[in-house]
């Protein structure tokens, strides 16, 4: 079971940092650490996180070792662990709360276009992966920079409820323990689980990521967790998780 050494701060730079430190320092898998506030905390590609009193701040550190866990298979497998910690967190949030949620390619929680949750996961040179959780479980949204404010939810502002940080966290933990076995296990439910909650299929989407934009209508993600886009043309663009650059494959 994932979240043992638990280390809860109260305030970091960033808990994926921390959590950097604790597997370049030979910390064992399952390592947790969590803060109340993050002052630097970030997204994926340099983007800032907002991470004010209020939200679950958390990152784990997994040691994946088996063939399965994409070793063989490149990078972009890893988008597929990606998709399974974002099923996990939304279940887990699904377990403590009312709230149905659904998922922006390739990890984004989202209550209708509103997102509650983002995901950011960070290789180290030791092999290490860091899986950096952030929900807004009770962060007063409309304090939030308004660029961010008017895309973003809270559980507490969803359902109304006081929830507790540490209940969603050994619900984050326990699903996350599930669905990183499976993803080991190369296990296709990932994939299936995943589908079932994607809110992007069948929408038109622009996804640019410093690069040209590809633009064309989601269809759904291909075993490596990467977007698939059918471009008017009919041509599909596959598009890598963090990842500006993309292929075409006809
Ligand atoms: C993510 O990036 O969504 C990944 C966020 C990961 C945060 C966790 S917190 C614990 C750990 N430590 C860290 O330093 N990070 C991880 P991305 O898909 O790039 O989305 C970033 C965008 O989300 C920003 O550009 C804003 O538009 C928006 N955003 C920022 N803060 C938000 C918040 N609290 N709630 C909702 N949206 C937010």
């Amino acid at each position: 079971m994932l979240g043992r050494p638990l280390v809860w701060l109260a305030e970091v730079a960033s808990t994926n940092d921390v959590a950097r430190l604790i597997a370049a320092a030979g910390g064992r898998e399952g390592a947790v650490v969590v803060a109340d506030r993050q002052t630097h905390g970030r997204g994926r590609l340099g983007r800032a996180w907002s991470s004010p009193f209020g939200g679950l701040w958390c990152s784990v550190v997994l040691r994946p070792t088996t063939a399965g866990a994409g070793a063989a298979a490149g990078a972009s497998t890893w988008g597929r662990l990606s998709l399974a910690a974002a099923v996990a967190v939304a279940e887990a949030v699904e377990a403590e709360t009312d709230v149905r949620v659904g998922i922006r390619w390739p990890n984004d929680l989202v209550v209708g276009d509103r997102k509650v949750c983002g995901i950011l996961i960070e290789a180290t040179s030791s092999g290490a992966l860091i899986v950096g959780i952030g929900l807004n479980v009770s962060v007063d949204v409309e304090r939030l920079p308004s660029a961010v404010a008017a895309r973003a939810a809270s559980l507490h502002r969803l359902t109304g409820r006081s929830l507790d940080r540490r209940v969603l966290l050994a619900a984050v933990l326990e699903r996350l323990t599930i669905w990183y076995a499976r993803w080991r296990e190369a296990s296709l439910t990932v994939l299936d689980a995943w589908a079932a909650r994607d809110v992007m299929v069948g929408t038109r989407v622009s996804i640019g990521a410093g690069g040209p934009a590809v633009e064309g209508v989601a269809a759904g993600v291909d075993r490596d967790g990467a977007l698939l886009v059918v471009r008017a043309d009919g041509t599909v663009a596959r598009v890598i998780a963090g990842d500006p650059h993309f292929t075409t494959v006809g």
